[in-house]
């Protein structure tokens, strides 16, 4: 696949509702949407880098940055055989995983289009749906947060992800729980604590989760191979694991028993599988994050997500969770069984829709 053209569209997309984190509120969703052209073809990629970098020191600004002064001028007139390959090319950059990981992604949309295959086919994933649930943010009170958890439930969400933070945490599971007693219900808490501070969140043991996600910080996987003792609840990583290597490691220290897969995180998809395949061979359980993408990074997920690895809800919601419109003219809707279907069509099939994509842009970047 020869690299011809890359252009990048930097994109704000209203929400319906505010996402609230303990890294805090957005009430908007940032990110750049990656367009390459090789012979004749266009793929589509996702960087999930957002605005402000609380979740990660990637940002939309530092991502266009390196995409454009760094990755893109190196990559033009290459030609790659494996979607994969191109990592490569990107290595002389140090980290900036999410930039590369769009990169990634639109060549796997364009290997597909040659190919007439999708993406689900590509990776050899099983399942034709996978199972999906919501993660709610923060909300003002636990009553809110209860409502709105109920609301979910009532569309037919399976399992439930409540974010936490600290002075938010016991008493926002355990209100939930109450209401709930009998659903699927796990707590993110985005490296709020510390080890020293993560005690106050004992009481969570008692509530039957499914996991505790990355209560420590992102670069604290020996932390949290102290921590995971002390819990009965399964601890499962996010932010922490950046590479497969990462993920031996958090394996062999016992820091977590789950890992949460997110492409973007983890530079791209050929990593995210690598995740996976390890993850299998030592009986971890894994499942696939969120950022809250578009239509285009949704369909790459919703691919991911259909290896058989991946034995635990995925944060892969309807659209209608997210956007009132979204920039490309497939929407993701939930089936009645808490699963949203894989899409079947050659690389990520999905076709962004032109209107769509121009009223959400802020920024774009051609190299013709
Ligand atoms: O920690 O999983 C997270 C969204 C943005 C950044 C980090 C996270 C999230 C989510 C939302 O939890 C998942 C989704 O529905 O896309
Ligand atoms: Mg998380």
């Amino acid at each position: 696949m020869k690299i011809e053209q890359v252009n990048l569209h930097l994109l704000r997309m209203p929400l319906k509702s505010h996402f609230e984190t303990s890294f805090g509120r957005i009430f908007t969703r940032d990110c750049i949407l990656v367009e390459m052209k090789s012979e004749g073809l266009t793929g589509w990629g996702e960087c999930v880098a957002d605005r402000d970098p609380g979740y990660s020191y990637e940002t939309s600004t530092t991502a266009w940055h390196i995409l454009k002064d760094f990755i893109i001028p190196k990559l033009l007139g290459k030609d790659v055989t494996q979607p994969g390959d191109v990592q490569d090319l990107m290595d002389f950059v140090r980290g900036h995983p999410m930039a590369k990981g769009g990169i990634e992604m639109a060549l796997w949309d364009i290997k597909g289009q040659r190919e007439g295959k999708s993406l689900r086919q590509m990776f050899g994933g099983v399942h034709s749906q996978v199972a999906v649930g919501v993660s709610v943010g923060l909300q003002d009170s636990p009553e809110e947060l209860v409502e709105r958890v109920g609301g979910y439930l009532a569309q037919g969400y399976g399992r439930i992800k409540i974010k936490i933070k600290p002075g938010r945490d016991v008493g926002d599971a355990q209100a939930v729980r109450k209401a709930f007693p009998n659903i699927h219900l796990q707590i993110d808490a985005n490296s709020a604590y510390t080890l020293e501070t993560a005690g106050v969140l004992k009481p969570v043991d008692e509530l039957d989760l499914l996991l505790i996600e990355q209560p420590l910080a992102e670069d604290d996987i020996w932390d949290h191979s102290r921590l995971q003792p002390q819990f009965r609840t399964a601890i499962c990583l996010d932010e922490s694991i950046h590479s497969a290597r990462h993920a031996r490691q958090a394996i062999e220290m016992q820091a977590c028993r789950i890992i949460n897969i997110k492409a973007g995180r983890v530079g791209g998809l050929t990593e995210a599988k690598a995740i996976h395949d390890l993850c299998s061979q030592h009986n971890i359980p894994v499942w696939c994050g969120g950022m809250l993408e578009t239509g285009v990074g949704r369909a790459a997920n919703l691919a991911l997500a259909s290896l058989p690895g991946f034995s635990l809800p995925g944060d892969i919601s309807a659209t209608d969770r997210y956007y009132a419109e979204d920039i490309t003219h497939e929407r993701f809707t939930l089936n009645a069984d808490s699963t949203i279907t894989v899409p079947d069509q050659p690389g990520l099939g999905v076709k962004v829709n032109p209107e769509a994509l121009q009223r959400a842009r802020l920024a774009e970047y051609s190299t013709q």
